[in-house]
């Protein structure tokens, strides 16, 4: 079995940053599970555009309020405590945080890692998920 805290996390490379985020990957492709597990906290008044093109990812909303906005059609859903949005389709999105929110995000496959940010806060074409 492998147990970690959220507090120790933090304070090792497992925190990744951006501009509009932090994340904390509490669970890795190394582990072997399938999935990678991260706890994510979207800064209040930010625009993130999203675009994971190779990875399925399903989003818990822990605390906080936003909306997430589909690309493709336009939908605009609300994002509120209890919330859960499953990007079933790789589909693009914008993210919208209007206060902090912390989001228990799942991604399949799992992020070894290495994911981290470009001046926008996204993920650069190498590490497969990418945003436009
Ligand atoms: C909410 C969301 O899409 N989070 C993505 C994971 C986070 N940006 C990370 O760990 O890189």
């Amino acid at each position: 079995m492998i147990v970690r805290t959220l507090e120790e996390a933090r304070k090792s490379d497992r925190r990744v940053s951006a501009e509009n985020w932090e994340s904390v990957r509490l669970s890795l492709k190394d582990d072997q599970m399938g999935f990678s597990f991260h706890i994510t906290t979207i800064y209040a008044n930010t625009e993130t555009p999203i675009h994971y093109q190779n990875h399925l990812e399903t989003v818990y909303c822990i605390s906080g309020e936003g909306e997430v906005e589909t690309v493709a059609d336009g939908k605009v859903y609300p994002i509120k405590p209890g919330t859960v949005y499953i990007l079933d389709k790789n589909d693009k999105h914008l993210l919208r945080g209007f206060t902090d929110m912390t989001m228990a995000c799942v991604f399949n496959p799992p992020l070894n890692g290495k994911e981290t940010h470009d001046e926008n806060g996204v993920y650069p074409l190498e590490a497969e998920a990418v945003a436009d």
